[in-house]
């Protein structure tokens, strides 16, 4: 017998099919940020992170273009399993000199992303307007600013992105998921914490305003409780967000470095799906604050794992990535990060939940603490290595990264 088989075995006694979790897995789409691999530079000239986000370390050999940014995705996707979504930013438009602001970008700037998509074997392409990174974000406002002409300029930059996820959406024949993340907010005290949070519901408004198809492009907003140069006041916070998409029909996304140190985004994600038929994640890792580290195989990814599966809300839970590390090897953060993700997935996929959820109805505390106790030492990495092995991977991924390393990251320094 392998290993696996042994392990499906003692698995089986415990009434768990680990055929039927390899193949569910298999299916749930990760979306993959393209931003691991630039340090959230982007492609439109805008330079370096901006608005409380802030990449640390100078790992050498990020993408600097492109072409270079095209060849690390490719390699990052070769050595990740299961099913993939591309996710990109509107600062990665591919334009032509002086081409255009980003209140004017068009699908045509991201045709060449679809093109590369489609060859890199994505299952779908997300979608975020870029409001941070930009001359435009003024005085750290945006759809908030009390300047109207910069208020007008990020509604029609979320605007043209409506526009360009539709594009994504027809392309790849599945929807698009557009995510509103807004760096606006106050270093210090504000004296008016109301008047900037009307100006974003505006803001909103007009912006969804505007018809599009909402089968094809689902909007997001993202919340945030502070960030660098940001620490008082956040015009996006939870509460904001959570009423105006209960109220407007669109979608709450969970970035889980946005919340207080004991807040947990597990324990969000089931009070929302009691009202939301979809909820959106930015699995990242918060550090005490949103500094995005990589995404390990840890107890809080595994609880949302957890609310995920035994929920029965695969397909409604939206699971994106959102971390930027340039203290390590970029593309084996990216692949670390998302296998972490795959792995909780698969050990969520492989509890009794259903028994386990019986125990408690019954108020059985006892079975059910033993029981959970069991469960954390049933075989687990044989069933992923046998996961990874029926997709041509193997547990061992660096060597492959250093090889790359050494013929095309340490090039880039010339
Ligand atoms: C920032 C948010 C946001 C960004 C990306 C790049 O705090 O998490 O999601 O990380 O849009
Ligand atoms: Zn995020």
């Amino acid at each position: 017998m392998t290993a696996y088989e042994m392990a499906k075995a003692e698995y089986a006694a415990y009434g768990i099919d680990a055929e039927a979790a390899l193949d569910t897995l298999r299916g749930i789409p990760v979306s993959v940020h393209c931003w691991q691999g630039d340090d959230v530079v982007g492609l439109d000239g805008g330079g370096a992170a901006s608005g409380g986000i802030q990449t640390t370390g100078n790992y050498p050999g990020r993408a600097r273009n492109f072409e270079e940014l095209k060849a690390d995705i490719a390699k990052a996707f070769s050595l990740m399993p299961g099913t993939k979504r591309l996710n990109l930013h509107a600062s990665y438009a591919i334009l032509g000199k002086g081409e255009a602001d980003r209140d004017a970008y068009r699908p045509a700037h991201f045709a060449p992303w679809v093109q590369f998509a489609k060859e890199a074997g994505a299952a779908g392409i997300d979608f975020n307007p870029t409001l941070f990174s930009h001359k435009n974000v003024k005085d750290g406002l945006t759809l908030s600013s009390p300047d109207e002409r910069i208020r007008a300029f990020w509604v029609k930059h979320c605007i043209a992105c409506l526009r360009i996820a539709e594009y994504f959406a027809n392309e790849m024949g599945t929807y698009c998921m557009m995510n509103i993340w807004i760096p606006d907010g106050f270093k210090d005290i504000p004296a008016d914490r109301l008047g900037p949070r009307l100006r974003l519901k505006r803001s909103l408004d007009e912006i969804l305003q505007t018809p599009y198809d909402r089968e094809k492009v689902i909007v997001s907003v993202e919340s945030k409780v502070f960030g660098i140069g940001v620490e008082s006041y956040t015009v996006g916070s939870n509460e904001f967000y959570q009423n105006y998409a209960a109220k407007n029909g669109i979608c709450c996304l969970l970035d889980n470095g946005h919340y207080h140190p004991l807040e947990y985004v597990s324990d969000k994600i089931p009070a929302l799906l009691a009202f939301y038929d979809r909820v959106a994640l930015h699995v990242t890792r918060g550090v005490r604050w949103d500094s995005d580290h990589v995404v390990l195989f840890e107890d809080e990814l595994r609880e949302i794992a957890k609310e995920i599966v035994r929920n029965d809300a695969v397909g409604k839970v939206m699971i994106g990535l959102d971390y930027f590390d340039a203290s390590v090897n970029r593309i084996s953060a990216w692949v670390t990060g998302q296998r972490a993700v795959q792995k909780a997935l698969l050990s969520a996929l492989l509890l009794p939940n259903e028994r386990l959820k019986a125990l408690q109805d019954g108020a059985r505390f006892t079975e059910l603490m033993v029981l959970q106790e069991a469960c954390k030492t049933l075989p687990f990495g044989a069933v992923w290595k046998e996961y990874l092995r029926r997709q041509g991977l193997a547990e061992e991924y660096l060597g492959e990264i250093e090889t790359y390393e050494k013929a095309v990251l340490e090039e880039r320094r010339a």
